[in-house]
């Protein structure tokens, strides 16, 4: 029968984009409820010919809610999250807070469904740089094993929240009219500029979000001992992360092999026009749920040596679409506990 759904951080660039991708994909509900920060509680949303009011979170609004989609940081997520479980939902946790712990599966349903299988209540959805990376890695792992991969990103606001796109329209308004630059959201000016991811900085020099692409892609592709060194930029584009990624098998490849698997993977589209030097672009994928990846090629020296060149959508694959391919999968199989 038809589910009480609930999402925690419905006010979120993640959590508007859950409300639309819940309506738009016919997800089974029955009763929705949304949850946000007390300034938003009281708020009335319009969501499929209904009007539904903004509530706070606490104990009680997780009665009788089968699936919860969690979407306001890890510290709302630690506390909340067992709180949720323990009143018998199903908690799809879009932060970081759990996805490396051995009990809770960490999951791209198109690389690694059967993942799903030991959950305890809780899911982790992964990092939105690194669903990105592993819907291409997954399916090229099919081919041969993977030994290393060296990447930079091209990270945009969305990934930092709502408020750090507003305020890349606004500094990017000001930088045009020679008007105040200072940001209060990212720790600077994105308007005409770049810089370092925003997260914190660890004592490997790598800084946190370097690290989640490490540890979580190990995890999708159980491949523990996988050599992943990323590089991470926040660059000025509002919606949609770009990667550049150099993959070195343990085996040579054809790129007519690899295109060929790319081509038949769910969520992949290939853009790619090398006469023309047209490849994959933020514009192309804005609001939409495949991939884009380009410009395949062979490393110069190596034969077991892939590059390639990617952009997705940070807030539709990177996140909210891929927390409700989740539940979605979780349904098909009749996983629910
Ligand atoms: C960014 N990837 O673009 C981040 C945002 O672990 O879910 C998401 C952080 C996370 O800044």
């Amino acid at each position: 029968r038809p589910l009480k759904v609930a999402i925690v951080g419905a006010t979120g660039s993640v959590g508007q984009e859950l409300l639309k991708l819940l309506s738009t994909r016919k997800f089974p509900i029955r009763e929705l409820i949304l949850i946000a920060s007390p300034s938003s509680v009281g708020q009335v949303v319009q969501w499929n010919n209904q009007k539904i009011i903004i509530q706070a979170l606490n104990e009680a609004v997780f009665n009788n809610v089968d699936v919860v989609f969690m979407s306001a940081g890890s510290g709302i997520s630690f506390r909340w999250t067992p709180i949720a479980v323990a009143s018998g939902a199903i908690v799809i946790d879009n932060s970081s807070a759990f996805r490396l712990d051995p009990t809770v599966p960490l999951v791209v349903p198109e690389v690694n469904p059967q993942a799903i299988a030991y959950h305890q209540g809780i899911l982790a959805n992964p990092n939105c740089t690194t669903i990105l990376l592993t819907l291409v890695l997954g399916p090229l792992q099919s081919r041969g094993e993977i030994n290393k991969i060296v990447l930079s990103t091209y990270q945009s606001a969305s990934g930092a929240g709502t408020l750090a796109m507003q305020e890349l329209q606004s500094l990017s308004r000001n930088f045009l009219d020679g008007t105040e630059l200072s940001s209060h959201v990212l720790p600077y000016s994105l308007a005409f500029n770049l810089f370092l991811h925003n997260s914190s900085m660890q004592s490997n020099g790598y800084c946190e979000e370097e690290m989640k692409m490490v540890n979580e892609t190990r995890k999708i592709l159980s491949s523990s001992s996988l050599s992943v060194s990323a590089n991470c930029v926040r660059v000025p584009i509002l919606r949609a992360h770009s990667e550049a990624v150099n993959i070195t098998f343990n085996n040579p490849m054809s790129l007519d092999e690899v295109r060929a698997i790319l081509t038949s993977s769910t969520g992949i589209e290939i853009i790619e026009d090398f006469d023309g030097n047209r490849f994959p672009m933020p514009t192309d994928v804005n609001g939409r749920d495949s991939i884009a990846v380009g410009r395949l090629r062979k490393g110069l020296n190596d034969d077991n040596n892939l590059e390639l060149w990617l952009c997705g959508d940070q807030i539709r694959k990177g996140a909210a679409l891929n927390a409700i391919q989740i539940a979605e999968l979780l349904l098909s199989r009749d996983l629910r506990k």
